[in-house]
């Protein structure tokens, strides 16, 4: 993002959120990302403004308010309460939250409207066009063409009346000048090329005002019409800092450094917002990011794949360190990601239980065992602590860089590099060797120290990321918080403590999600995405025909061993006959409701030609069928007489 003047406040914004849609993960994703870089600004001394809030205007909103029989003002009310809960819940830390529907807000809409209008860039005309509500956009009919809106497909409605328009063209020269003197201004770079290619193609005039409906800021010098949302929307940018409210404020706040939104809304920060900003002659925001879009288990989020992306629900099943550590861990920042709960497990275990929770508690428990629960001061260092101290010197520097690029996957990698390289220099130094020879002991106090000194860097460097987390090892470590007034460059250089502090042992940092618990959450996760889309009534399953039906292929199966699969609670290895001497082994989940020894002998149906899985690291070769009581006890299906192995089922 290249270097901000140092003294002027650190100013970073999300978009500010509809309020006719429940928070979910995307919001949560831009909404973190903007928290990363305001704690990490602020870690480093910096004044930080974070803003974010909702955008409660247009017609959308009143629409669906209208559907719910509520008056808008009454949904946007209840929507921002599930909007500031979630935030509570992801330890979010905005210093402010801006609502459209504030009186300062009118105040900043009121103050740069006049400013463009003064400027001789507003003109009352007549609009004809295309507008998709649902994405409050007006499209070319070229654009359109004959597929509805562009964006989301759904029909677009002709649109003809009366509009004050933006004399927007006036400033394509200047935009295109501004893009390409500042590549930092449009990221990441395949967006800047995107939005290059849309200007080159030429601005035209925009309709900023309607007057088919109410809902919205009438424009200033005619209150007969109400203000495109869009431009609405976007002022509150200026809003949060005091324009029209506190010119003082707002000259040490006022540009943004960056503004997070999603690639769908790119075009208005990146064309509209900086032509209206040329126009009222405000200095423009220095970087704007469209990140990427997430899918659900593979899926577009639909309503009811959203439950399980529901940020309080994954906040309480694994942990708010967790999901801040996933989101940002698992996709580069401009690029598109899929969340899945398989990899979200596989990432919380790996990363955070066994490389980062190990590395603490073997690093205290060490420090207890050996020094008596006070991390030592050193004594000379070896090859191995230089070029571990060198390490972590160069992961605390490189940090600044990426947080330039909004890249924070490649931060977190690189601080798990050195929590790796922690790891390696524990198995390398082998302290609980060194423990057993009185000569050794200044070699281990150095180890300790070491280790203790590699954890207080992770603590500064997570801390942004995971900031209950980076508390709890500074817990466990002795080490105060940052202490007031101490600059950061002093904090963060190898040796900022002496040693001499008394640790604390306590708790895991992050306990592993075992396999049991992992095929409950699977199984949660198929029953809430089921939940909306599930039929009410039983006669609205899906039919299917009898040809898909007979593509499964189920025989009768005798059981003729069964036994626990180790380490888990609720899965049976089973080796079925299934007729033609053919023998197979087959993973049920029927260990809370069947003892092996009551097994043996019984015949049940199984589907044959079901691709092997694996569970627990067992090969499933089929499937026995089960059904079960609405308590959950699993039954399994049985004949009325004694059947042969083989028997085909129909
Ligand atoms: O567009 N993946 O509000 P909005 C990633 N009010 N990010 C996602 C996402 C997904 N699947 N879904 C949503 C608006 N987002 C306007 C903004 S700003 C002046 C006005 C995030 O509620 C992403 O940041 O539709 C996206 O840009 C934003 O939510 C859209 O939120």
């Amino acid at each position: 993002m290249g270097d901000p003047p140092a003294a002027k406040t650190f100013y970073v914004t999300t978009p500010i959120y509809y309020v006719n849609d429940v928070p979910h993960i995307g919001h949560a994703y831009t909404t973190l990302s903007a928290d990363v870089l305001a704690r990490y600004h602020r870690l480093r001394g910096r004044e930080v403004f974070f803003l974010t809030g909702t955008d409660e205007h247009g017609q959308k909103v009143q629409r669906s308010a209208a559907e719910q029989g509520l008056e808008p003002i009454e949904l946007a009310d209840r929507t921002v309460e599930r909007f500031q809960a979630i935030w509570e819940a992801l330890h979010i830390s905005n210093d402010d939250f801006i609502r459209t529907t504030e009186p300062r807000h009118r105040r900043a809409v009121e103050a740069i409207f006049r400013r463009i209008d003064e400027a001789g860039d507003i003109y009352p005309g007549e609009y004809e066009g295309l507008y998709c509500v649902p994405c409050e956009t007006f499209w070319t009919e070229l654009q359109v063409g004959e597929g509805g809106c562009p964006s989301c497909g759904r029909p677009v409605e002709t649109v003809r009346e009366k509009s004050y328009f933006f004399r927007m063209s006036r400033y394509e020269k200047r935009l295109l000048e501004h893009i390409e003197r500042h590549p930092e201004f449009i990221q990441p770079e395949s967006r800047r090329n995107e939005i290059l290619s849309f200007v080159r193609q030429g601005l035209k005039d925009l309709s900023i005002s309607r007057t088919t409906f109410d809902w919205g800021l009438p424009v200033p010098t005619d209150p007969s019409h109400v203000l495109y949302v869009w431009f609405d929307a976007l002022t509150n940018y200026l809003t949060a800092p005091g324009l029209g409210t506190d010119p003082e404020r707002f000259e040490r706040i006022w540009p943004a450094d960056v503004h997070l939104i999603g690639k769908d809304i790119l075009r208005f920060h990146a064309v509209y917002w900086p032509t209206f900003l040329m126009a009222a002659g405000l200095p423009l925001p220095r970087v704007v990011f469209g990140h990427g879009w997430w899918t659900v288990e593979g899926q577009k989020m639909s309503k009811s794949l959203r439950n399980v992306v529901d940020p309080l629900w994954l906040i309480e099943t694994y942990g708010v360190d967790a999901v801040r550590y996933f989101l940002l861990r698992e996709v580069s920042f401009g690029a598109d990601g899929d969340f899945s709960h398989r990899a979200f497990i596989g990432r919380l275990n790996a990363d955070l239980a066994n490389d980062l929770g190990n590395l603490l508690s073997r690093t205290v428990g060490m420090i207890q065992k050996y020094c008596d629960g006070v991390v030592p001061e050193p004594s000379e260092e070896t090859a191995l602590e230089v070029a571990f101290r060198e390490r972590a010197e160069a992961v605390m520097v490189a940090q600044d860089g990426f947080m330039a690029q909004c890249a924070f996957q490649k931060a977190l990698i690189n601080i798990f590099e050195l929590v790796a390289a922690a790891n390696k220099y524990v198995d390398e130094t082998a302290p609980f060797k060194l423990a057993k020879r009185e000569a050794d002991r200044p070699r281990l106090r150095t180890v300790l120290y070491t280790l203790a000194e590699g954890l207080r860097f992770l603590r500064l460097l997570t801390d942004p990321y995971m900031p209950t987390t980076a508390a709890k090892i500074g817990c466990q470590l002795g080490i105060p918080a940052l202490e007031p007034g101490r600059p950061f460059n002093e904090v963060s250089r190898w040796g900022g403590t002496e040693g001499g502090q008394t640790i604390h042992e306590g708790p895991k940092l992050f306990p592993r999600i075992e396999e049991d618990r992992a095929v409950a959450i699977h199984e949660e996760v198929a029953r809430l995405a089921d939940a909306e889309e599930a039929p009410p009534e039983e006669d609205a399953v899906e039919e299917i025909g009898i040809e898909e039906f007979q593509r499964v292929s189920l025989r009768t199966a005798r059981i003729v061993a069964a036994e626990p699969v180790p380490k888990s609670k609720k899965l049976l290895k089973l080796t079925v006959e299934v007729g033609g001497g053919e023998q197979r082994q087959l993973v049920a989940g029927i260990a809370q409701d069947y003892t092996p020894e009551a097994l043996v002998g019984k015949s049940v149906v199984v589907v044959t030609n079901l691709k092997p899985a694996r569970l627990m690291g067992v090969e499933s070769q089929g499937m026995v069928l089960a059904g079960e009581t609405p308590e959950g006890k699993v039954v399994l299906a049985t004949f009325d007489e004694p059947l042969e192995p083989g028997c085909v089922v129909k």
